[in-house]
């Protein structure tokens, strides 16, 4: 019999990565909170659920892929929620980065209804996950992370297997601090060669010819000199895994100065209506501040 996987937040990277395992053979079910979302997916076969609860009920898998952990807990909670739709036995795989503190408790929650939970947030932006070249770290116990793979598999183009789901959310969060740094340093500088009237594309040319070379510089550096500001990856988004890393990094000691800094420009590019647009369009903040264009 075909796996039934129920899919739950079909937003830039959920509607690719339901579509995949659609396409893998799985027999999809999803659910959206704006429900019109859906219509692409279920003109191709999958099936509309009305409620959460609906879309778990009765699945081999049910993934999530959400914005944050309020969403998150939004979409388990309630009579009509997931968790009320799992049963002894199911599984959750959450692909949303929501958080070491969500993945924590969300654990607790599915093994309170005799369920297992994976972690597994991704890697990449919307070109890889419509590619099916997501990485994707997921955490959980050896026997769940077993029935799940396939699925993974489906989805990805490397799996990073952790033993446990808070662990998993915690290296999404480690990833997320490194490009988050990466992109702002980058911005930053860029604004400040153009201010000084360096031509920005010979600026990253010579960046890429350096030692601090990076697929990343290659890639937003295009956009930016494009003024490609389509969200890949929103910067509202950035702006939450640059917070839930504060979180983890106050729960578990660690100080991360240069996050917190990496954070409030984050939240500066939201605040100056670039919520919506892809986290490189941070450079244009910069131009903008600098008083110059690239
Ligand atoms: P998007 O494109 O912003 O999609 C977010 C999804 O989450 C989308 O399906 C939303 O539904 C859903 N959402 C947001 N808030 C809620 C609430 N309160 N209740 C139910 N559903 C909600 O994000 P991405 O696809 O780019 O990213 C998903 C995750 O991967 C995220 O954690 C990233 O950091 C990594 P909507 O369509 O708006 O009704």
């Amino acid at each position: 019999m075909r796996m039934r996987i129920g899919f739950l937040g079909l937003g830039t990277m959920g509607a690719p990565l339901a579509n995949n395992l659609r396409k893998a053979g799985y027999v999809v079910t999803v659910w959206n909170r704006t429900a019109e979302k859906a219509d692409v997916i279920v003109k191709k076969g999958a099936t509309l659920a009305r409620t959460p609860r609906e879309c778990a009920s009765d699945k081999d898998l049910v993934f999530t892929c959400l914005s944050d952990e309020k969403a998150l807990e939004a979409v388990l909670e309630g009579s009509q929620g997931v968790l009320a739709g799992l049963k002894a036995g199911d599984i959750l795989v959450d692909t949303s980065t929501s958080g070491t503190r969500a993945a924590r408790s969300v654990e607790l929650r599915v093994r309170d209804r005799g369920g297992s939970f994976v972690a597994a947030p991704l890697i990449g932006s919307r070109a890889g996950a419509e590619k099916a070249q997501l990485v994707i770290v997921a955490g959980g116990p050896a026997a769940t992370r077993e029935k799940a793979r396939p699925a993974l598999r489906a989805m990805s183009a490397r799996l990073i297997e952790l033993d446990d789901a808070v662990q998993a959310a915690l290296m999404k969060l480690v990833v997320n601090a490194v490009g988050g740094a990466m992109i702002a340093g980058f911005g930053e500088a860029l604004a400040l060669g153009a201010s000084g009237g360096l031509d920005v594309a010979k600026v990253v040319e010579t960046v890429q010819a350096s030692g601090f070379h990076s697929p990343l510089y290659l890639m937003k550096g295009e956009q930016i000199l494009e003024e490609d500001w389509d969200a890949g990856f929103a910067i509202s988004l950035a702006e939450k895994d640059q917070r839930l890393a504060q979180e983890a990094a106050a729960d578990q000691g660690a100080k991360m100065p240069l996050n917190s800094t990496v954070r409030r420009i984050f939240a500066d590019a939201v605040e100056s209506g670039r919520g919506d647009r892809d986290l490189c369009a941070v450079a244009d903040l910069f131009f903008e501040q600098a008083k110059t264009k690239s």
